[in-house]
């Protein structure tokens, strides 16, 4: 039945979009994010973003936490801080990647701790694009990257 339903959203999606809309889709990969302590109420999410044509990411949002933000971590007199990006510019073709120290999701007020092995969803929504729903995989607490899993 699922399967239906996906196959059918699927057909209606093809044949809904003009050819110039389905190559302007933006696309996630990698989502990934640090496992959190128990008591914590923020974590950050990591993923790689492109497009084929000019875009840029306006918001994120997530099930897991109250709100998401773009955040960028940026150094300001020898202090490690971190602000909110209106927008992330994305450039044809060229991979952004978010990770710890750069840009990254923020999720603030967490609903419950990111445990290791779990998974949640977030929505990118983009300028232009479609907005893309990626399942984030949460890897152990000082994770640099995402793992490979194997299925
Ligand atoms: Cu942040």
């Amino acid at each position: 039945m699922r399967r239906n339903i996906l196959a059918m959203t699927a057909a209606l999606l093809a044949t809904s979009l003009a050819p110039g809309w389905a190559a302007a889709q933006a696309v996630v990969a990698a989502p990934w994010a640090r496992a959190t302590a128990p008591m914590a109420k923020a974590g950050g999410a990591f993923m790689t973003i492109s497009s084929p044509v000019a875009d840029q990411v306006l918001s994120a949002a997530t099930p897991a936490a109250e709100m998401a933000e773009l955040h960028q971590t940026v150094e300001q007199a020898g202090v490690m801080k971190m602000l909110p990006v209106p927008a992330l510019d994305l450039l044809p073709g060229q991979a952004v990647t978010l990770k710890p120290g750069s840009y990254h999701i923020m999720l603030m007020g967490l609903k419950a701790p990111l445990k290791q092995g779990d998974s949640f969803p977030i929505t990118l929504t983009f300028a232009h694009s479609k907005p893309v729903t990626v399942q984030v995989q949460v890897e152990a607490p000082g994770a640099a990257g995402p793992m490979m899993h194997m299925h």
